[in-house]
């Protein structure tokens, strides 16, 4: 199942290691075939190489749109050398094999993040490329395909090993991430079509990503896993600048990213924000005059659950910052920048890990979509991006929330669309003091959030829980008046919630029998 590699045809947009791929092959006697930029590139490092034009009888034509789709190129990469008709037919009508094939793509992705013109964008997508790898990835029982830059080193190990052949399992793996890079390219051709058509909507598309990382293990050591970007260059875990520390696994790519994305709502302008995220769920979020404050705030709604955090800022982080996260053991710290007195002071600590994003902060409001497993396929929605217009809030209790309540029930709203649901957050001076998760009955969240505020009180030493003349948010309505009491009783004042239960009036009531202010949102934060 050896098979030699005599002719090669490489046609390249990213021409980093070409040189470098070509010489070597040219030194093992192979002959090279290349398009237009790609055979300059060659001839300017000395190499011979011959023209597809000169192959194929035709110039590049349409502005290089028809340079390689002919049959004097398809003919070479998917005849069976073993089947004589085929034989037969090559050699009637001239056409020479095709035994390796390097090809990377117009580079769509990084054009479509670069905000290019659609024109543009269009004039980016390979035809010829993907026609080229397909065809070669489909006679893979002779032809051999590079579509990656970090596979020329792998490729040149195995000519070295099969005397300048390459194996049958050898190329069946390539063959594989051709047909990955292949269907990844389309797909992002479709959803960034859906989008510039507005067609936000999870429907038509196709969806892939690009394998950007191969992880240690998934969420438990004995299941592989790999981290796969979609090239939409959102700022975030897939896109920040690691300065230190070993690698992300996955569940701290999947916490940094709840993290960072709930920090993005804290617009930095009107001041500092921090999370601290564990298990996917935030164990404390405050904004502060600095980006210490809020930090220490952060930590001080749960100072348990933040041992072995990921934390958030939605400013730089500072020396002082960075000396206050050391005192405890943090997995990862992620903010748009760092100086250089918070990266020395991280520097010490090598199982940290700081990621910097550029100095961007994603935009909550930008569209994109979420995607669930299920046995036998996927759930596709939107992310919720859902605002809350302050306008559309609805005061139904008596009393109206005061200014100070109002500024803490919005603070805490944001925070319960981040909470896996049952969600219950109680907030006071822009600051979780309790947060509730992910429990089946919303009453026990509410429970179990008002529980914790008076751990941390008796830890703290405080005279009287920080539930006390807190607010309360809850990411769905109360069913009934139950979880609104318990609220009530551990000391909340105010409560936001969006309202539309059967029993909306009973709970109103309740709420106005315990001197609560309430207000409705008409818009629910389920998030499982
Ligand atoms: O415009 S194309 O879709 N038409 C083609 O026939 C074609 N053949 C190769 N693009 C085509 N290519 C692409 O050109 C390759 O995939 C590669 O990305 C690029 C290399 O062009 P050059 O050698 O001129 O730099």
């Amino acid at each position: 199942d050896l098979s030699p590699v005599r002719r090669a045809l490489i046609s390249v947009s990213d021409k980093t290691g070409l040189e470098e791929l070509a010489r070597a092959l040219a030194a093992r006697g192979v002959e090279l075939v290349s398009t237009g930029g790609t055979a300059r590139a060659l001839r300017a490092a000395g190499l011979e190489v011959t023209d597809v034009a000169e192959i194929t009888g035709f110039p590049e034509m349409l502005d290089g749109r028809v340079k390689t789709l002919h049959p004097m190129v398809h003919g070479g990469l998917l005849a069976l050398r073993d089947n004589p008709e085929h034989v037969a037919a090559c050699e009637a009508h001239g056409i020479r094999p095709i035994d390796l094939l390097v090809v990377n793509l117009y580079p769509f992705e990084a054009t479509v993040a670069a905000g290019a013109d659609y024109e543009d964008c269009i004039e980016n997508i390979d035809i010829g490329g993907p026609a080229m790898i397909r065809a070669a990835a489909k006679n893979h029982a002779h032809v051999a395909v590079v579509v990656d830059v970090e596979d020329y080193g792998a490729l040149l190990a195995e000519l070295d090993a099969h005397d300048g052949a390459t194996s049958l399992a050898f190329r069946q793996r390539l063959a594989l991430t051709a047909y990955a890079r292949t269907a990844a390219y389309d797909a992002t051709v479709s959803g960034w079509l859906a989008a510039a058509l507005g067609e936000e909507a999870p429907r038509r598309r196709a969806f892939a990503g690009r394998l950007a990382q191969k992880l240690r293990y998934g969420e438990n050591p004995h299941q592989r896993a790999a981290f796969y970007v979609d090239g939409s260059n959102r700022p975030g875990v897939a896109t920040a600048t690691q300065h230190q520390g070993k690698e992300l696994s996955y569940n701290n790519i999947n916490d940094t990213d709840a993290a960072f994305e709930l920090v993005a709502e804290f617009d930095p302008a009107e001041g500092p924000a921090c999370v601290i995220v564990k298990h996917a769920n935030p164990c404390g979020v405050a904004r502060g005059e600095t980006a210490l404050d809020a930090y220490r705030a952060a930590y001080d709604c749960d100072r348990v659950s933040a041992f072995g955090g990921i934390v958030a800022l939605n400013t730089t982080l500072d020396g002082d910052t960075a000396r206050a996260i050391t005192e405890i053991f943090t997995e990862v710290v992620i903010a748009p920048e760092a100086d250089e007195e918070a990266r020395a002071v991280f520097a010490a600590k090598k199982n940290l890990r700081l990621l910097t994003t550029g100095g961007r902060l994603p935009d909550p409001g930008e569209p994109a979509l979420s995607f669930r497993q299920v046995s036998g396929g996927f759930l596709v929605q939107d992310k919720d991006v859902g605002q809350l217009a302050t306008h559309a809030l609805k005061v139904v209790t008596k009393r109206a929330p005061s200014e100070r309540e109002m500024a803490d029930l919005l603070f805490a709203w944001t925070v319960a669309k981040h909470v896996k649901s049952n969600a219950i957050v109680y907030a006071k001076n822009r600051a979780t003091v309790g947060i509730g998760a992910g429990q089946m009955s919303r009453v026990d969240s509410t429970r179990i959030a008002a529980r914790k505020a008076q751990d941390m009180a008796e830890a703290l030493g405080l005279a009287e829980p920080p539930t006390r003349g807190s607010v309360v948010a809850s990411d769905a309505f109360f069913p009934f008046a139950d979880g609104l009491l318990a609220a009530a009783e551990a000391g909340a004042t105010a409560v936001i919630q969006p309202g539309g239960a059967m029993r909306d009036e009973e709970v109103i009531a309740a709420a106005d029998e315990a001197g609560l202010a309430m207000v409705f949102t008409g818009m629910r934060h389920f998030r499982h």
